[in-house]
């Protein structure tokens, strides 16, 4: 017969800190070796196993003491799997079983926040300061007028955070699409050559766009340029360019300053979305005569590569321009799929997909 449970409470993997919770009979921690502590009140506690080896120092926070004679109590430990492998041996050791981890989303999506809109508006979520909002909002009539518009930049926000908006990077090769990708992300993330056609399967990377004393994360993509595709491998790396272009958010045109495109870039270009951008690179190594006018005008010239900070910031102006305010600390905004399917059916909207 068991004598007692344990299961997870963080995610695994690599972290700081990890949380266990443990139950069983009253009597469960001085068989653990664990010091007494009053109910809600923390306490260092040394894990050692049965020699008495020490294995962590960590918290221990009993939540339940006594009712019906059980015991419960939250560990709070140091977050490596090594750490994670020696309490489950020394607590399987002690009879206990172990559970799994509680499917709780709202509470992962939280932990797993990659930007500061992201956690603050899951924190919400967990707290319950958006289901009831829901909840009036299906039980009343229709929105209409301003509280429906307001309810559609709440479902257009929380798509945002659950797919970080992707912007791509696209154009001839050769015109520093991947030197402006480094750039962006401050990191040398992708290969820059002199010579055309280095880039080949698409590259995502992620940052965080500062957006009104928040961030929210954003996909990157570098992209393979797009030009007279004469081998197989050419063409497929342009066909994968292509598809990136269909599912972006965003498309950032990149050509180079000094040269004209061929025609029938020149031309998808000036069909881009009207979200979309065209940026004249190199333009440190000279522009071609005559600027035209239009929507072959470019939007941005510049030198990624040799002046980034001169155009980065424009770039991420153009970016906080396309989303708009970030939601205010009081609005609900729905997060998770099943949420974002609700509003969208409250809303009479078809299915997600964000090009708006
Ligand atoms: N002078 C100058 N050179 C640049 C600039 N940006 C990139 N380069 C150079 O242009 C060349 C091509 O840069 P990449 O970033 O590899 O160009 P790309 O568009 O990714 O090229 P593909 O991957 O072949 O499509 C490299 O030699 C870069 O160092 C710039 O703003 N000014
Ligand atoms: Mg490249």
């Amino acid at each position: 017969m068991s004598e007692g449970h344990f299961r997870r409470l963080s995610p695994p993997g690599e972290a700081a800190l990890s949380l266990w919770e443990i139950r069983g009979e009253a009597g469960l921690a001085s068989r653990l070796g664990l010091p007494e502590a009053f109910p809600g009140r923390p306490r260092r506690v040394r894990l050692r196993d049965a020699d008495g080896t020490l294995l962590d120092e960590g918290v221990l926070l009993v939540l339940e003491e006594g009712r019906a004679g059980l015991w419960r109590a939250e560990l709070h430990l140091h977050g490596g799997e090594g750490v994670a492998a020696s309490l489950r041996r020394c607590l399987r050791e002690a009879g206990l079983e172990e559970e799994a981890p509680p499917a709780d989303p709202d509470r992962c999506r939280f932990w797993r926040a990659r930007s500061s809109l992201d956690a603050r508006t899951a924190l919400a979520v967990l707290r319950g300061r958006v289901d009831p909002a829901l909840a009036a909002l299906a039980g009343g009539p229709a929105p209409a007028g301003e509280e429906a518009r307001r309810w559609r930049r709440r479902l257009r926000w929380g798509r945002l955070l659950e797919q970080p908006p992707r912007v791509v990077l696209a154009g001839p090769p050769n015109a520093g699409k991947s030197t402006l990708f480094n750039a962006w992300l401050r990191e040398e993330r992708v290969t820059v050559s002199p010579w055309p056609g280095t880039t080949r399967d698409p590259v995502r990377a992620r940052f965080l766009l500062p957006l009104e004393g928040e961030d929210l994360e954003i996909e990157l993509v570098d992209t393979a340029g797009l030009g007279a595709a004469c081998d197989p491998l050419d063409r497929a790396a342009a066909e994968a360019a292509c598809r990136e272009i269909e599912g972006a958010w965003r498309v950032l045109w990149v050509l180079d300053a000094s040269s004209e495109p061929a025609p029938e870039l020149a031309a998808r270009v000036a069909a881009r979305g009207p979200g979309d951008r065209l940026l004249w690179n190199r333009a440190d190594l000279g522009l071609r005569p005559g600027t035209p006018e239009g929507p072959e005008r470019p939007d941005f010239t510049g030198a990624g590569g040799r002046r980034p900070q001169e155009l980065l910031p424009a770039l991420e102006d153009w970016l906080r321009g396309e989303l708009g305010p970030p939601p205010g600390p009081e609005e609900p905004v729905p997060r998770g799929e099943d949420r974002l399917r609700r509003l969208a059916r409250l809303l009479g909207e078809p299915d997600p997909g964000d090009r708006g």
